[in-house]
């Protein structure tokens, strides 16, 4: 015959496990302790009462523009649980929750979004990457690792996240394409929030779901409720196991909606409705994963009310140490600029800095004491 089918694993998945009116699947419930049942929405709160209060400082001008990760806690949460202190978590920016969940200190978070690169050093025996801002380029690095693993013999396995946007980007189809080729130990995460700013997701692709592009690097795909965090641990967890074991990486996708505005500088009232807004807050992750948690009788109201007023208090603390840390002169230093970026600073580098440091002094000790070079003002700002 001149044509016959090519059988292909195209059949992809929807996984919903507690669905938005806090309804579980028993059959597919996943086995986890009380104890880091209470931990996961430990982290979910903090990172949406944090958020709101950053909303606040940038507003206030004390933090610069940052992505808010409001409605994104359930993927971020429930993935990060899925895997081991000692394995690798390489986020992009929504990840607020997941990278609280992994160690950071939410004052080194307030560093980085007020600017200061010591916001970016993961804490010490964190093995997380810090948050990637050119979109997509956190997945090189992801496979990248989970290359190395592999060489190395090691079992730990990658966990990185991407948004639905960014698998429009050419990084997102070389980090599958080698991450499948080499079977790499790479659990991919796309929170498809359904925006990349004001590009909604039919702009972006134009397959049912995202899912299976899976199937085109041969690859287990999955779809996810993103707003459900025992799916999204339980997808996760799969593919943990699975790469572990050597058999190579997974897409997973959770579907959710980012329910605020792109970053702090961006209006969404420009771009969609009101009506869409509010179906999607109906759906709300936190909500479900606490009646849920209430209806199994592992935290009752007066359990949550004091989580929130101990989370007030830790997020009061942790924005008292980052104002502390930001009002240090030597943080504020701008020769910093020049520390991160190499281990050995190169030569042109080194000569840039040394400029700076000297017109630094020769303000420090008065104006106009450096001599301007031709087309540049001495007594211009750095
Ligand atoms: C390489 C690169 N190009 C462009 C940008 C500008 N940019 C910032 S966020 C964004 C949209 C990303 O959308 P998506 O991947 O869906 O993530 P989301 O912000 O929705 O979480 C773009 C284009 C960037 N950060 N990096």
């Amino acid at each position: 015959m001149p044509r016959t089918p090519i059988q292909l694993p195209t059949n992809i998945e929807y996984l919903s496990i507690l669905d938005e009116n806090a309804q579980i699947d028993k059959q597919l419930e996943p086995i986890l302790s009380t104890a880091d049942l209470k931990r996961m929405y430990h982290f979910m709160l903090l990172a949406r009462r944090a958020d709101e209060r950053m909303l606040k400082l940038q507003r206030q001008g004390r933090i610069g523009t940052f992505p808010q990760s409001l409605g994104h806690e359930a993927i971020s949460v429930g993935a990060a649980s899925a895997i081991g202190s000692s394995d690798w978590h390489v986020p992009a920016y929504r990840e607020f929750s997941g990278m609280l969940l992994r160690g950071w200190p939410l004052e080194t978070l307030l560093l980085y979004w007020g600017g200061f690169e010591e916001g970016a050093r993961p804490p010490d025996g964190v093995n997380d990457l810090p948050y990637c801002v050119p979109v997509a380029s956190q997945l090189l690095h992801a496979t990248g690792i989970g290359m190395a693993m592999k060489i190395a013999g090691d079992k730990k396995v990658v966990l990185t996240f991407f948004g639905d946007g960014s698998s429009s980007e050419g990084d997102f189809h070389e980090a599958l394409n080698f991450a499948s080729v080499f079977q790499a130990p790479v659990i991919f995460v796309c929170q498809n929030n359904q925006f990349a700013i004001s590009v909604p997701l039919s702009r972006q692709m134009h397959c049912a779901t995202l899912a299976q592009r899976a199937v085109s690097y041969g690859i287990p795909g999955i779809r996810v409720d993103g707003n459900d965090i025992l799916a999204v641990y339980a997808a996760t967890k799969e593919a943990v196991d699975r790469a572990r074991q050597g058999l190579g990486p997974t897409l997973i996708e959770g579907l959710t909606y980012r329910t605020t505005a792109h970053t702090t500088s961006d209006d969404p009232k420009k771009y969609r409705s009101p009506e869409e807004e509010q179906l999607w807050s109906s759906r709300d992750a936190l909500i479900r994963f606490r009646r849920y948690l209430a209806d199994r009788g592992i935290m009752d109201e007066s359990a949550r009310i004091s989580l929130e007023a101990e989370i007030e208090q830790e997020i009061k603390e942790a924005v008292r140490k980052f104002e502390e840390a930001a009002g240090d002169k030597e943080l504020l230093n701008p020769l910093h600029m020049f520390d991160y970026l190499y281990a050995e600073t190169p030569e042109f580098l080194e000569r840039q800095r040394n400029e700076l440091q000297q017109f630094l002094a020769s303000r420090s000790a008065g104006p106009g004491r450096m001599e301007a070079k031709s087309g540049e003002s001495a007594g211009r700002d750095p």
